[in-house]
């Protein structure tokens, strides 16, 4: 069985990282069996989570992980999607996953009350001494990060504006469609179910949640998403 390495549910959501969220989806899309492994963040062939292990062959990165089951399953993510259909779903993946990430990230890291509220509790199994240097430690790394992207130079204000942006364009491209192309979900809705559901937890307080949560339609796909494919478990 494939084995998907995961972080584990947080917030409320199947698994704290959109990535590893978009590969559950993928796999569940494609009608996959898979088995979840907490532990392997150590040996991430790429540092990052999510990669997946299926038949001994190690795949990292969650659009790989689509191309390898779209390669060994010959499952199609975009049957029946036009030509301009799938040309539009590549853009508002990246958008999502190299723009509104960085703005989550931003929301959650470099915000004092955000990163008290959660963030700061990943180091919590750490003896007292040394969690507060440790978080410190991280946070800084996760901060330059952000500055190297880019999104960290701006003020917390223009990076919100930017997500605002990327929310609403969301919003109108899905308009009163059941799924971001009609009537059935393709590859692009694995990821942008992930980032908007990560961007509507109650855990942060932001701008772009709150812009997310004045658009019904938006709700109202992550809540139709969640009960298509996440009904059956229980997020922590
Ligand atoms: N392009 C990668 C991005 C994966 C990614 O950024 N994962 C983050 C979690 S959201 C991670 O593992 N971060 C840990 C680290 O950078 O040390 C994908 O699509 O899988």
């Amino acid at each position: 069985m494939i084995v998907l390495y995961t972080f584990g549910p947080y917030f409320g959501l199947p698994d704290g990282s959109p990535f590893v969220m978009k590969a559950m989806l993928l796999l569940k899309i494609a009608g996959l069996a898979y088995s979840e492994n907490r532990g392997g963040y150590g040996k991430a062939p790429k540092g990052k989570l999510p990669y997946i292990e299926d038949d001994g062959e190690i795949i990292a990165d969650s659009t790989f992980i689509r191309y390898h089951i779209e390669k060994k399953y010959g499952f199609d993510f975009d049957a029946g999607l036009s030509v301009e259909q799938k040309a539009l779903a590549w853009p508002i993946e990246r958008m999502c996953e190299d723009h509104l990430y960085f703005v989550g990230m931003d929301v959650r890291w470099r915000d004092d009350a955000n990163f008290a509220n959660w963030p700061a509790h990943f180091f919590d199994a750490i003896p007292k001494p040394l969690r507060g240097l440790i978080a410190g430690m991280i946070r800084r790394k996760i901060i330059k990060g952000l500055v190297a992207q880019g999104l960290g130079r701006h003020s917390q204000a223009e990076v919100a504006a930017f997500g605002i942006r990327d929310i609403d364009a969301l919003a109108v491209f899905l308009g009163d469609k059941p799924y971001l192309m009609g009537d059935q979900p393709c590859g692009a809705d694995a990821t942008v179910m992930s980032f908007l559901a990560g961007g509507l937890t109650p855990v942060f307080e932001t701008e772009v949640r709150t812009a997310t949560e004045h658009h019904a339609n938006l709700v109202a796909y992550v809540k139709r998403m969640s009960e298509r494919y996440f009904s059956a478990e229980k997020a922590g």
